[in-house]
């Protein structure tokens, strides 16, 4: 018999994962937390982090609009813009192209939204809008240079077929699909896919089917999904994902801050475990264990505090280095003191870049990397 707490607990799912099929057999449970349910946002539940790779019914969800309904069988991408060659490819023939798979760690920019010190609009994520997972597609700088870019081709914009109506201030009129553009050095790099699939399986409905843009190091904004066109410009896009949404403020050399789109994600370590709330006992071992990442750049160092900042020692990485993903890290505490006290974990690359202990207000609700506090009790 189904027990009270479990009835709640897939009630709860319906609305969100279980519905869209993705939690596998009927009897594994899909432990997302629901953000939203029209349309679906789902968070990786960060606390239960074990494995290096996010299980794909693990993965973090963000939608803006419903799911669009597209098949395999009649889906075209289109290429065009700036190009010599303007391309219409099925699934078939990017398939027959150059095959790659990349390992990414994808956070959203809105990561750890909800630990705003002045509550943001948008999704309230704790820390699990951040997952890794395996792309497999054809790498985006083999359609481009099979439709022959010209000269004075600046960018690359994404855009997909889902559809609907951001409910935000400043938007354009009519029903808006998802888009975003990337340098073309971005556009060059080999790393950059049109995936059509996610650890070894073809992409699920949420996460792009059937084919989506992945732009490792970037934050996930940057990976369009349900890809069906890319657009080569002479000019810098402004679209509403570039400019209203996904956009923070950035001082240029003058000191006048100008309103730039979203890229790399920043530095970042989270405690998985021990839990915000959490009872340990004084003389006992604590292992103090969780995730760390840097975007583009390499992970230098972790260093963990168990005195609220005041003094940092070095966390003990569980993954070697790859690049685009996170780093598993783990450090052993013995607490020695009853009361009170505040972990925290910080995040520095390789370039020295590390994280900041307030929010930036320029940033917006992005780039959420200020230190978290996680306070435990010492009984
Ligand atoms: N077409 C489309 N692409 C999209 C989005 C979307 O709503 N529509 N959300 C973006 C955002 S903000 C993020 S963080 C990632 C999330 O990818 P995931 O749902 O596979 O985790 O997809 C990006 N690509
Ligand atoms: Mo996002």
């Amino acid at each position: 018999m189904m027990k009270r707490r479990d009835f709640f607990r897939s009630a709860a799912i319906i609305g969100g994962a279980a519905l869209l099929g993705e939690a596998g057999t009927e009897s594994e449970k899909d432990s997302r937390l629901v953000r939203g349910v029209d349309p679906v946002n789902l968070e990786f539940p960060f606390a239960s982090l074990k494995d290096f790779l996010t299980p794909t019914g693990l993965h973090y969800v963000r939608n803006h609009y419903p799911v669009p309904n597209l098949e395999e069988r009649t889906f075209q991408l289109q290429v065009f813009g700036r190009v010599q060659r303007p391309l219409t490819l099925t699934l078939g023939d990017l398939r027959k192209m150059k095959k790659k798979t990349v390992t990414v760690t994808m956070e959203c920019a809105g990561n750890g939204r909800s630990f705003l010190p002045i509550k943001a609009k948008g999704v309230q994520w704790a820390q699990g809008a951040v997952s890794t997972a395996e792309w497999t597609g054809t790498p985006l700088a083999e359609v481009l240079a099979l439709a022959r870019l010209e000269k004075d081709a600046v960018e690359v914009v994404f855009d997909s077929a889902d559809k609907g109506d951001p409910k935000k201030e400043g938007q354009p009129p009519g029903l808006l699909s998802f888009n975003r553009s990337i340098s073309l050095t971005k556009a060059g790099s080999p790393e950059v896919l049109l995936a059509y699939e996610m650890n070894g399986q073809p992409l699920p409905p949420n996460h792009g089917y059937p084919l989506r843009a992945i732009v490792p190091g970037w934050y996930g904004m940057a990976s369009v999904k349900w890809l069906t066109r890319v657009i080569v410009t002479r000019d810098r896009f402004d679209g509403f994902d570039q400019t209203i949404d996904y956009a923070y403020w950035r001082n240029g050399e003058d000191g006048l801050p100008r309103l730039s789109p979203l890229t790399v994600m920043q530095p970042k370590a989270q405690i998985a475990t021990p839990e915000a709330g959490a009872k340990r006992s004084c003389g006992e071992k604590v292992r103090v264990f969780g995730a760390a990442w840097a975007g583009e750049k390499e992970l230098r160092s972790v260093q963990v505090s168990s005195d609220g900042g005041k003094n940092w020692q070095e966390a003990t990485f569980i993954d070697k280095g790859i690049p685009y993903c996170w780093r598993r890290w783990e450090w052993m505490w013995t607490p020695k003191v009853k009361g009170e006290a505040v972990l925290m974990a910080k995040a520095t690359d390789a370039t020295g870049a590390t994280q900041p202990l307030t929010h930036d207000a320029g940033r917006r609700s992005y780039m959420i990397n200020f230190v978290q506090r996680t306070p435990v009790t010492i009984t």
